[in-house]
């Protein structure tokens, strides 16, 4: 069976040779720019994290910011402590510009390249000849060649001789940032082969990984390609469980034993594909030609129609038994992480408040203690003494622990096919 790459969580941080007083500036604190500050702050760069919100930029100089991602709070405390790493409003000239802005979507799916335009016009007063400009952000085929070079770059410089431009997408899986940043291989895309090359050696200085140089359009679509391939094959997994729905077998055992084929690597269903990286990026290639993009056009359709079908199951189950509680497990996009823009757990839930007579109780222990306001979440020992329908919509550890006695007498709808349970009502509502 082919297994998926995991990510190695115990890769250590660089002891790569930095040149000292090398000056790079982040632009923007996100989950993608914060870690890779960091990470350049451990590795020996002095560094400067542009944000627009007043109060981390506070934080992070304070040395107090904290962060869902595991690590990475120590590391702003160690970078402020040995002053490589301050936050600002505004930029400061650098010898290195990375720009790691949000690309969301527009209404009509169309990508919005606003923050990444705002950007480069904020740092361009700062390039100089020498300077390098980065773009990290997820962005359409062309976005480094036509508005990175016409924003960032002042007039009087030429791209390629006095200044480099390259697009290096971002590649970290949330939760394992600080080590896939240094651990994974980093694709260079150059506007031309000299910021291509000048952008390699700047990557090699602190990467563990393989720098792979092409040009700026390549590295640009093959970003998108990376999170479509994986919209793709989780729509497949989805489009399985659905089909095992109607065949009345069960999708994870058809799963399992296909994956035994030394060839065959079907992802996992669920209720749906979150985060704000793999729904979003497949529309940029759409946006890129909508005539020969079906596959990806399908893909999005049929995993943003999972919500749904759970609940359906669960409307199902609640009017065939008459049941009164029902109990949602986890809020998250996806597993342990604390993270629920555009949870698809998170809709389910919605559909439920709106469309089933029954009382609806929620459980989180990943996010209780954080930010999550949108309704009330009860303790997990309570959802399970009193729901009679559970509905596992994130696979925390916490959920995959519940030992089967507790689920006993229970109707479990498992999207994700993670419960212990032999339930023949679960194994059958995938
Ligand atoms: N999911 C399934 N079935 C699966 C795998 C995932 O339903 O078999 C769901 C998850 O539950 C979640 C969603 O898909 O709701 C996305 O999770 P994910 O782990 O596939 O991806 P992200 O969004 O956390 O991170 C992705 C990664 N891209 C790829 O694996 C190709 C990461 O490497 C990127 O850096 C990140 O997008 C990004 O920022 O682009």
């Amino acid at each position: 069976m082919n297994q998926p790459k995991q990510p190695n969580s115990t890769l250590t941080l660089p002891h790569k040779v930095v040149p000292q007083n090398r000056r790079v500036c982040v632009v923007g604190l996100g989950y993608v720019g914060l870690p890779m500050a960091a990470v350049l702050a451990r590795a020996g760069f002095d560094v400067l994290g542009i944000d627009v919100r007043t109060e981390l930029v506070a934080r992070v100089n304070s040395g107090k910011a904290e962060s869902l991602e595991p690590g990475l709070a120590e590391l702003i405390a160690q970078g402020s402590r040995s002053g490589r790493l301050r936050a600002s409003l505004q930029p400061e000239h650098a010898d290195v510009f990375i720009i790691c802005v949000p690309t969301p979507l527009q209404s009509n799916n169309a990508p919005s390249l606003e923050y990444v335009e705002k950007a480069c016009r904020t740092i361009r007063p700062f390039v100089r000849r020498h300077s390098t400009i980065i773009l990290e952000s997820t962005s359409p085929p062309g976005t480094t060649s036509d508005i990175v070079t016409k924003c960032a770059v002042p007039e009087d410089l030429e791209v390629g001789k006095d200044v480099f431009v390259a697009y290096c997408p971002e590649r970290v899986l949330p939760g394992h940032a600080l080590a896939e940043i240094v651990g994974n291989d980093r694709i260079v895309g150059g506007v031309t082969t000299g910021c291509a090359l000048r952008v390699k050696s700047f990557f090699e200085s602190f990467v563990e990984g393989a720098v792979l140089m092409t040009d700026s359009i390549t590295a640009e679509i093959t970003k998108l390609v990376e999170n479509s391939f994986r919209d793709v094959n989780i729509a497949f997994a989805n489009e399985i469980a659905t089909l095992s729905d109607r065949l009345g077998t069960d999708p994870f055992e058809v799963i399992r034993l296909a994956n035994r084929h030394p060839r065959v690597n079907v992802l996992s269903p669920g209720p749906g594909v979150g985060g704000h990286c793999i729904p979003v990026d497949p529309w940029f290639l759409v946006h890129a030609d909508s005539g020969v993009t079906r596959l990806i056009q399908t893909a999005r359709r049929v995993n943003d129609s999972q919500p749904a079908r759970v609940v359906s199951k669960v409307r199902q189950l609640v009017h065939e038994h008459s049941a009164t509680t029902i109990g949602c497990l986890g809020v998250t996009y996806k597993a342990d992480i604390g993270d629920f823009r555009g949870s698809p757990g998170l809709e389910v839930v919605r559909l439920l408040c709106n469309q089933v007579d029954a009382e609806i109780l929620v459980c989180d222990p990943v996010v209780e203690n954080n930010d999550f306001r949108e309704f009330p979440l009860s303790p997990l020992s309570e959802v399970l003494s009193r729901s009679e329908v559970l509905v596992l919509l994130t696979d925390h550890s916490a959920f995959q622990a519940i030992p089967m006695g507790a689920l006993a007498g229970k109707l479990v709808v498992d999207p994700r096919g993670k419960l212990q349970s032999a339930n023949s009502i679960q194994r059958r509502t995938a």
